[in-house]
């Protein structure tokens, strides 16, 4: 594949691999066992300005519409810088760093001086991504973030979410309203767009490629968010196939129902872990 500025690959083996769009940090393939993982429509843009239609866009300073900037914020559609370049370690894992610092442009919709730290890491089956947000500034603001990743799945109708059960959750298609789970596993055949509160550390997700699970565990993200588009709007996204909605299932984890208070000086960490299980 020719040399592309835009991309950083993290190669641990000739079937393990994660790519990274230096746009977004939007990563766009994670390999493992030689089967592509994660979800990137077809019709996706590249051309540095819109967000990458799959993959897992990184969501700040805002999760949803956004008053002072675009919806889900500016980290998506700004070019982040590699500080670490892709490393080998002694057990063979590979781990890559990524920044990004406020600039003229952001600071023209958000006032403040921060450094977003994003560690990828890649194991023989796992994928790390730590996610720090730094306020390198002299007062204090306030965020929501996310990590809007997007698994790709033979049939999203049997693909099964765990970790639900009990759970209230804000219904995008139903108003917003608050209802609660209460299914052990969640499954969907029509468009999803919830947002589950204080969900617990572990979500498995079931039938994705090659029907295998994915373990997903999170540290410092509360929230999870299930979004399937269905038919009528993956028809109104012109970056997304028609037929697209099928293969794919968006299980984001996140810091978004309430708004995270950062202090001078001090640093917000969170992680997602993503392992292929059986
Ligand atoms: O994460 C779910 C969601 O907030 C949905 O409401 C839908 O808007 C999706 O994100 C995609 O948003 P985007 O701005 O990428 O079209």
């Amino acid at each position: 594949m020719a040399e592309n500025a835009d991309l950083v690959v993290l190669e641990r083996s000739e079937d393990t691999s994660v790519t990274v769009h230096l746009h977004g940090a939007t990563v766009t393939s994670w390999k493992c066992g030689g089967q592509e993982m994660i979800f990137v429509s077809k019709q996706a843009v590249y051309d540095n300005k819109k967000a990458i239609r799959g993959g897992i866009p990184v969501v700040f300073p805002n999760f949803g519409p956004w008053d002072l900037g675009p919806q889900h914020g500016f980290a998506r559609i700004s070019r982040w810088t590699l500080s670490q370049s892709p490393t080998k370690d002694s057990n063979g894992d590979v781990s890559a760093v990524l920044a990004l610092e406020d600039t003229d442009n952001t600071r023209k919709m958000w006032n403040h001086k921060f450094k977003v730290t994003y560690t990828l890491t890649l194991k023989q089956c796992e994928f790390q991504m730590d996610f720090a947000v730094e306020n390198t500034g002299p007062d204090e603001f306030d965020f929501t973030c996310l990590l809007h990743t997007y698994f790709h799945v033979p049939d999203v109708t049997k693909t099964t979410i765990s970790g639900l059960k009990g759970l209230q959750y804000s219904d995008k298609v139903r108003d917003g309203q608050t209802f609660t789970e209460d299914r052990d596993l969640v499954s969907l055949a029509e468009n999803y767009d919830r947002v589950y509160i204080n969900t617990p550390p572990d979500h498995t997700i079931s039938n994705v490629t090659a029907g295998k699970n994915i373990l997903l565990k999170k540290s410092n993200f509360p929230d999870t968010v299930v979004w399937n588009p269905w038919m009528e709007k993956a028809k109104a996204m012109s970056d997304f196939g028609d037929d697209e909605y099928p293969n794919m299932l968006c299980v984001e984890a996140g810091y978004v129902t309430s708004r995270y208070k950062l202090s001078p000086s001090d640093k917000f960490e969170a992680s997602q872990t993503l392992t292929v299980t059986q």
